[in-house]
């Protein structure tokens, strides 16, 4: 059976990402519907050897399709998003706008694929935030094995994640520098991210932490369906294109070591255990995991200052699996179990 489909937000770094996976994974498209702003209409779109042409999302009929993908902001989906899903559309959100509504699934496939069946209730299913999707990928097995009390996570997040004005302001501030000017544009972050790191992602919250920090939290304890694990992250912005990398230090609830915990990950669905203790051994976010699908692994150890407690160092292609490869498996579970 094949689908009519709409990508809402497709001239984005995530929605660019998503036509590219559609046609990698052979997803069974009917008609395809690009769609943005009006300033986008007339482009071409090419996916599975068809040219689309995108459309204007303002005046899309969303009951020509049966499923829609959304990566175009926050405010496009808490405004379009109900409009599709009124209009029979099955919706996937890749914005933060839905994540937290008890009556809209949160999803990682690897983690909490049953969570789709909720689906009907608001015909929504939201996709969880880059940082979240990679650790739990890498601590669902875990977790499932030992038990997880307790996580502290440090990411060192590319500035794809902030979209593609973010991208070509990294690389003009560091063309700017490395040609000798001393003075750089500072548009999209507070600080000049070239050759510096912000500890600073998306708004401050009362406690001290960021939403970003926040919806790691909040996002694991929905996702697990454990409001009693606990949650300590510090999401920093680091000047990489694609690919966020975590450093992740757990409290387990029985004891794992670090060859059970390698053990475990090696057959683990999405992720790929890259672990030798020498020069290269372990996987980084431009060399391993930029275009690639898998959730990497390294770095796994015990942690020396503290009994039944773990160290990983877990890199994944932000842009792929956490959004757009994430996204496009949701759907691909949606069409073979439900649709
Ligand atoms: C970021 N996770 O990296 C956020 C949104 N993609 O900026």
């Amino acid at each position: 059976k094949k689908f009519d489909v709409c990508v809402v937000g497709v001239t984005g770094a995530v929605g660019e990402t998503i036509i590219s996976i559609l046609e990698q994974r052979n997803f069974p498209i009917n008609n395809l519907y690009p769609l943005a702003s009006a300033n986008s209409t007339g482009k071409k779109v090419f996916c599975q050897s068809k040219s689309w042409t995108v459309q204007d999302l303002s005046t899309f009929d969303f009951s020509k399709v049966q499923i829609g993908l959304f990566s175009a902001g926050g405010s496009i989906s808490e405004k379009y998003a109900p409009i599709a899903a009124e209009s029979g559309c099955v919706v996937i959100d890749n914005t933060a706008h839905f994540r937290r509504d008890k009556d809209i699934p949160l999803v990682v496939p690897e983690v909490n694929a049953h969570a789709i069946a909720d689906y009907t209730k608001r015909n929504i299913i939201a996709n969880p935030n880059c940082s979240t999707i990679q650790m739990l990928v890498a601590l669902k097995p875990i977790y499932d094995m030992v038990g997880i009390k307790r996580i502290n996570v440090a990411t060192y997040q590319a500035v794809s994640g902030s979209g593609k004005k973010a991208i070509s302001e990294l690389i003009d501030q560091t063309t700017k520098l490395l040609s000798g000017n001393t003075e750089v544009d500072v548009e999209v972050y507070p600080k000049q991210i070239a050759f510096n790191i912000i500890p600073h992602i998306d708004v401050f919250q009362d406690n001290g932490y960021t939403k970003e920090e926040m919806k790691m939290v909040w996002e694991t304890q929905k996702i697990f369906e454990d409001e009693d694990i606990l949650i300590n992250p510090t999401a920093v912005r680091v000047p990489v294109i694609y690919g966020h990398s975590e450093a992740i230090n757990i409290e387990t609830v029985r004891k794992i070591t670090a060859a059970e915990a390698t053990n475990i990950l090696s057959k683990a669905n999405g992720v790929t255990v890259m672990d030798n203790r020498e020069d290269g051994g372990y996987a980084t976010p431009f060399v391993e995991a930029t275009n690639h699908d898998d959730t990497f692994v390294s770095r796994i150890r015990e942690d020396i200052s503290c009994e039944k407690s773990l160290n990983l160092w877990v890199v994944s292609d932000n842009i792929r699996k956490g959004a757009a490869l994430n996204t496009v498996q949701i759907a691909e579970i949606l069409i073979e179990e439900y649709l």
